[in-house]
């Protein structure tokens, strides 16, 4: 049984955004469209309360881009984005939504960052998705979303290391490269998990 996640494709990340992941409009056509090949959807939502420790604005003299220790481990600092009920936090308009048969919303918790769909940064608590998927009989999950080398990567490694035949979904990604490289290097340590890369017209091809 398979399952596709889409993640965080959130007004936020997108132009005009809070936290733009360059060229991330260009996914949400192809999103859609992917869709139809699934018959189980899930989606994801970064979803922040106003006073959270990912925020740079919540930390005195840090910008965007700082590093600190935040309950123990360490955390990049954003801008404030996708807070809880704001219209940053909506999926973007153009998305379709009524087939997801759930929306799993991460990084409630002001103290620690979630960047994985599927356990917070320091892997403390589990978001649920993987005892749904699981109850579900689930064994491969596609994903596709943003930002690679964000919360699309650590939601890849995790579904490895729970045992899911994880498959990105490359070209319906699209990351923030903070630094040159980033997403290359983010690639590569998905497929260093085992991970699997496909491009999208892979899996139009073999329809069923
Ligand atoms: C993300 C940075 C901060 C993401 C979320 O969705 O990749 N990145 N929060
Ligand atoms: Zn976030």
């Amino acid at each position: 049984m398979k399952a596709l996640i889409i993640v965080d494709v959130q007004n936020d990340f997108l132009s005009g955004g809070a936290l733009p992941v360059p060229r991330g409009d260009e996914i949400i056509p192809v999103v859609n469209d992917l869709q139809q090949q699934f018959e189980l959807i899930v989606a994801t939502q970064d979803w922040h309360p106003r006073d959270h420790g990912s925020f740079a604005a919540n930390h005195a003299g840090k910008k965007p881009g700082d590093r600190i220790m935040l309950d123990g481990i360490e955390q990049i600092l954003w801008p404030i984005h996708c807070v809880q009920n704001t219209p940053g936090a909506a999926f973007a308009p153009g998305l379709e939504t009524n087939r997801f048969a759930r929306v799993f919303q991460k990084g409630v918790d002001s103290k620690i960052d979630s960047y994985s769909a599927f356990f917070d940064n320091a892997h403390r608590r589990a978001t649920g998705l993987g005892d749904y998927l699981k109850q579900r009989g689930v064994t491969d999950v596609y994903l596709c979303g943003l930002a690679t080398d964000y919360c699309v990567k650590y939601s890849v490694l995790d579904a490895c290391q729970l045992g899911f035949k994880a498959l990105l979904i490359v070209d319906v990604c699209r990351g923030i490269n903070l630094a040159p490289g980033n997403v290359d290097l983010a690639i590569e340590e998905m497929k260093a998990s085992g991970a699997s890369v496909l491009q999208s017209s892979d899996l139009r091809d073999k329809r069923e």
